[in-house]
């Protein structure tokens, strides 16, 4: 669609709006996200009526969304109205709004190019849990026997947990459908029965693990906390 409409050189940005204007931004605008170029030309970037082979539903952006593989769902523009191709990334209060600021950054007073407004297509394994703050997926099977379940991005890696605190023991991955989804994993634990604070934590090839401590990734907005997954279990007798 970009190089039927003609893109000029100075182009380095593409900026979409949805059909819904939030009456709370300030001012009041519709929902708007800007990409780079290189990534809106990359391949990876779906405009999208359907989903799972069905009508696409009203909550998730019929009857046309951006789905942009690999990044936040924040810059998946839903109700897809207009782009515009520009030189600067969009000021849009949803595309600075969901920034990563650093530590010292004032969420109050932040500029549209303060802070990380994009991710890169190759990033660190998180959790979901650990991004959500809330328990992992685990449920009880067979009375002592825990299978936690988690999922992360695809990076060809394998998933670690503990049994106890003191050593860890290896995870399953399960097929991954595609480079772009959660890799999905499981494992099998014998625990006695009580409490328990299992902690996920994931490897990639390149021996690279994500934060053990969201510490180390605090920002102002909260946003990115890839740290280990610590959630607590209860296996019942
Ligand atoms: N037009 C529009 N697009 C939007 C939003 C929105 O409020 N309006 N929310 C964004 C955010 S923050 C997320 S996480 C995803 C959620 O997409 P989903 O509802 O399909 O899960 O849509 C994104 N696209
Ligand atoms: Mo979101």
């Amino acid at each position: 669609m970009l190089s039927e409409a003609g893109l000029r050189a100075e182009a380095a940005h593409i900026a979409c709006i949805g059909a819904d204007v939030s009456q709370t931004a300030d001012p009041p605008q519709p929902f708007g996200a800007s990409i780079p170029t290189t990534k809106a030309t990359s391949g990876e970037v779906l405009l999208a009526w359907a989903m799972n082979d069905q009508a696409r539903p009203t909550a998730h952006g019929a009857p046309l969304r951006v789905v942009l593989r690999g990044w936040i769902g924040a810059r998946s523009v839903k109700w897809f109205q207009r782009l515009t191709a520009q030189a600067e990334a969009t000021d849009n209060h949803f595309q600075t709004e969901y920034s990563i600021l650093p530590p010292e950054g004032d969420p109050h007073k932040a500029a549209p190019s303060d802070g990380i407004t994009s991710r890169p297509a190759r990033h660190p394994p998180r959790h979901p849990a650990a991004r959500q703050g809330r328990p992992a997926p685990v449920r009880p099977d067979r009375g002592d026997r825990l299978r936690p379940r988690g999922r992360r991005p695809n990076r060809g890696t394998r998933g670690r947990i503990p049994d106890g605190g003191s050593t860890w023991v290896h995870a399953d991955l399960d097929e991954p459908e595609n480079p772009w989804t959660w890799q999905h994993w499981h494992a099998a634990l014998i625990m006695p029965p009580g409490g328990a604070q299992l902690i996920a934590r994931a490897w990639d090839d390149t021996a690279a693990v994500p934060p053990e401590s969201p510490a180390t990734v605090w920002n102002p907005r909260g946003y990115a906390n890839n740290s280990w997954a610590r959630p607590h279990v209860i296996v019942r007798p």
